[in-house]
């Protein structure tokens, strides 16, 4: 058994061997006690987990039924693709099947009848998982591979997308790229994107058909041409910055941008020749489950890490509930050979008694108070236990404690606030006439100018006189003849000169309030 998994190990060094187990069961001096280290689960063919879209509608031949003809056989146009027969058809899944009785069946798509626009198709595979790729990816193309082709990946569930490797028979032509090829790349550069001619160019559509992306290639930089120097590989792969990242994918995208054209030119008389047809899209990978597992399976349709070292999520992301005494960190595979498990510990276990909520990795004695308390606890929070948040900031109650989201900013508006501190519920203590949770909108009867002033004028209690009209609650505009913050004094009233003698009204009472009014009214719009 022993050399059965010895044999197994050289022949496939990149399925088993070394971090498949997460734990042991070890004797010490101390007695018998479980030991941890770095682990990742087997290698696995991840056609049989995908879920594949092809676009745009419409490309999957046979709906109409369409007849096409073959680069070997370009004027004998008698196969029929029939989606509604299914001995016909041709739809996406006979990308992943598994072919048993050794006949090739095949995804489709339309023929280039549409000459000269693009015949442009997108395959896109998701596992909603992430996925580290372990060997090469090889798609299989019957009837001759495309002749400008990008692969695509993304490594957040299809939100962004980035290229991977760009492949035409004439890279400097479509691309604008010189034409590389791996095997050339350096240990500075196994992470560049190319453009490569080796898949690209017709040689019978029977003899070549398949196109790779080259990850035994790419490591056999760091761990020789048949791998065997792994060790280097996975210290490169814990190094080297973006490296691990780079072979790390959620999904693939094959965009399909110019079809085989068995010749130098596009024969436009005869265009039931040209099409894709996809036969086998082989991915092989492991779960990535941050060497926090050695199993990965599928439940309710999505590949899940069964995660170790009391960690938990879908890639062993985070440290389970009351595991967080420490920050959450991924397992290495440093030190050789074992690496280190990086494990989250219980509460209450990493420090004494001193539980940060996984905000701080520090703990400091503090002599003269005679306590144990977080150093530089994170996620803007504060206190011994790191268990408060920080001036500024209010808990996020839907948050646990041990949560990075624990704390929200108050984000007060800096000018209706009193100061940028809040309550419980995010509320901020607002100056006169301010008002709403964050300060920022004003009273009634308040207008806001760089802060909340009471309106100077409105149009029920604060009306401005003698014909003038009210400008944004801030000032009346007052008619010729009339000045005031109400338009409530006559011109001549004021400049005697400009008038005979016209009798004043400065003894009535409501002319004294409204003076006395102005007078208040004028100094705060002046702010
Ligand atoms: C294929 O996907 C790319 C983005 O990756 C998009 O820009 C393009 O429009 C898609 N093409 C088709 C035919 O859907
Ligand atoms: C993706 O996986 C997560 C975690 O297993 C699951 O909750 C979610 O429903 C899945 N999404 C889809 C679209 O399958
Ligand atoms: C995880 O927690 C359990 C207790 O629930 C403990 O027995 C085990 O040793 C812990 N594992 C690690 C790696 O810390
Ligand atoms: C509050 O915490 C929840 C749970 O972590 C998080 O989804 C949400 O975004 C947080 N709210 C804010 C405003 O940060
Ligand atoms: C926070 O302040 C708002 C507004 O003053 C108030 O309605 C709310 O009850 C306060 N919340 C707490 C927890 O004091
Ligand atoms: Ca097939």
């Amino acid at each position: 058994m022993l050399y059965l998994v010895a044999l197994l190990s050289h022949c496939l060094p990149l399925a088993m061997g070394q971090y498949d187990i997460c734990k042991s069961w070890v004797t010490t001096d101390d007695g018998p006690s479980w030991e941890f280290y770095a682990c990742q689960p087997k290698a696995m063919r991840m056609k049989d987990y995908v879920t594949v879209r092809v676009d745009p509608a419409g490309i999957t031949c046979g709906d109409p039924p369409e007849r096409f003809c073959t680069h070997e056989n370009p004027y004998l146009c008698s196969d029929e693709c029939d989606a509604s027969n299914p001995d016909l058809a041709h739809p996406p899944k006979l990308m992943f099947d598994s072919e048993d009785d050794g006949l090739a069946t095949y995804w489709q798509s339309v023929t280039w009848r549409r000459y000269p626009e693009p015949l442009l198709a997108n395959i896109t595979l998701s596992w909603n998982k992430s996925i580290e790729l372990t060997d090469d990816i090889v798609i299989t193309f019957e009837y001759g591979r495309p002749t400008i082709m990008i692969l695509e990946k993304s490594l957040d569930n299809g939100r962004t997308w980035h290229p991977y490797q760009y492949y035409a028979d004439d890279c400097m032509e479509a691309f604008s790229m010189p034409a590389r090829r791996v095997r050339d790349l350096s240990t500075t550069s196994a992470n560049r994107v190319l453009c490569t001619e080796e898949y690209s160019r017709w040689a019978g559509s029977k003899k070549e058909k398949t196109v790779r992306f080259e990850v035994r290639d790419r490591f056999a930089i760091f761990a020789g041409p048949d791998l065997k120097n792994m060790d280097n590989l996975y210290t490169r792969l814990e190094s080297a910055k973006g490296l691990k990242d780079f072979f790390t994918v959620t999904d693939l995208r094959m965009r399909l941008l110019r079809p085989a054209l068995g010749g130098t030119y596009v024969q436009r008389e005869n265009l039931y020749k040209y099409f894709y047809a996809v036969s086998n899209i082989e991915v092989t990978g492991r779960c990535k489950c941050n060497l926090h597992a050695n199993l990965c399976t599928f439940k309710e349709g999505s590949l899940q890490c069964e995660c170790e070292h009391n960690t938990t999520g879908q890639d062993c992301g985070k440290c389970k509930k009351n595991f967080r005494s420490r920050s959450w960190r991924a397992g290495s595979y440093l030190p050789l050979p074992n690496g280190s498990p990086n494990a989250c510990a219980a509460a209450g276990s990493a420090f004494g008694n001193c539980e940060c909520y996984g905000h701080s990795n520090r703990c400091s004695y503090i002599d003269f108070l005679n306590v144990v308390t977080c150093v530089s606890c994170k996620h803007n929070t504060r206190g011994q236990h790191c268990q408060h948040c920080r001036l500024g900031f209010y808990r996020n109650s839907s948050a646990e404690l041990d949560d990075e989201n624990v704390c929200i900013e108050c984000n007060c508006n800096q000018i209706g606030s009193m100061h940028d501190r809040c309550n419980e519920t995010g509320y901020c203590e607002c100056k006169e006439g301010a008002t709403g949770p964050k300060c920022d909108d004003c009273l009634p009867n308040y207008y806001w100018r760089q802060g909340c002033f009471p309106n100077v004028c409105d149009d029920e209690l604060l009306l401005c006189q003698n014909g003038g009209t009210c400008y944004q609650n801030q000032r009346c505009i007052c008619p010729v003849g009339f000045k005031g913050v109400l338009c409530q004094q006559s011109r001549c009233e004021a400049d005697k000169k400009d008038c005979d003698g016209a009798s004043s009204t400065r003894s009535s009472l409501g002319a004294v309030l409204l003076g006395v009014l102005a007078l208040q009214l004028h100094g705060w719009g002046d702010l």
